[in-house]
């Protein structure tokens, strides 16, 4: 019997002569069933990357107690920016240096985390030049009340990749941070930012909205596969 299978939908490209012939054609039709389920998976893998959403939280104290400022300060990407948010409270009225150091180790009163986050071997500059740390927020002011708000866009730091800051450790200082324009090595080193007066680790708050759109397009994709290998049974009966 010579005819196109009913139950073969527009996509198949074969048609049905013998036993032998629907085997070739449900082959066919299967090995193109499963480069378009490869793509689509590309696809939808893409896009729920391009979607993340990773958002990032840090609580600043001083682990030796010497200072009592404290806060909290949240991260969360927006496209290539990440956008820093956040209140210190117990800081001197005025500027404060504020950057991500290397480590997330916040032991001997902030030092040891480190230089500030510096993956490629820059000097010290500010937020707004090329040549920076990736860890060079700049400035916090401080109001006479002794509250800092903080509210910096930043296109350098990341929540991902080789510059992310997951994981690494904000500090304030006690002076302000001449974003590398002092004229000395030390400025071109830390910004002559002075004592660091609290810190903490930067952890994630937030995982990206990836991890659940991924799932929920998985099930699409499983669906569709059922359905597709339900066509196929139905072909055999
Ligand atoms: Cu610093
Ligand atoms: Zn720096």
């Amino acid at each position: 019997m010579i005819g196109r299978h009913p139950s073969l939908g527009p996509k198949a490209n074969g048609w049905i002569i013998s036993p032998s012939g629907l085997i070739i054609t449900t082959g066919i039709y299967l090995s193109e069933t499963l480069a378009e389920m490869m793509k689509l998976i590309f696809l939808i893998t893409t896009v729920a990357f391009a979607q993340a959403q990773r958002s990032a939280i840090v609580y600043l104290f001083d682990p030796t107690g010497a200072s009592n400022v404290t806060g909290s300060v949240q991260f969360s990407q927006s496209g290539n920016e990440v956008l820093v948010n956040g209140t210190l409270n117990g800081l001197a009225a005025g500027n404060h240096g504020f950057h991500i150091h290397n480590l997330g180790n916040i032991g001997e009163g902030c030092t040891a985390s480190g230089p500030h986050f510096n993956p490629h071997n820059l000097t010290h500059g500010g937020p707004n030049d090329t040549v920076r740390h990736v860890g060079d927020l700049g400035n916090v002011l401080t109001t006479s009340d002794g509250i800092s708000t903080i509210n910096i866009t930043d296109s350098v730091i990341a929540l991902d990749g080789e510059h992310s800051i997951i994981g690494r450790t904000v500090v304030v200082h006690a002076g302000e941070d001449d974003l590398g324009q002092g004229g000395d090595s030390e400025s071109l080193l830390t910004g002559n930012a002075g004592a660091r007066l609290a810190c903490g680790v930067i952890g994630i708050l937030q995982e990206s909205g990836a991890s659940i759109s991924t799932s929920s397009l998985f099930l699409v994709v499983s669906m569709a596969m059922l359905s597709q290998v339900m066509t196929i049974r139905r072909l055999f009966k």
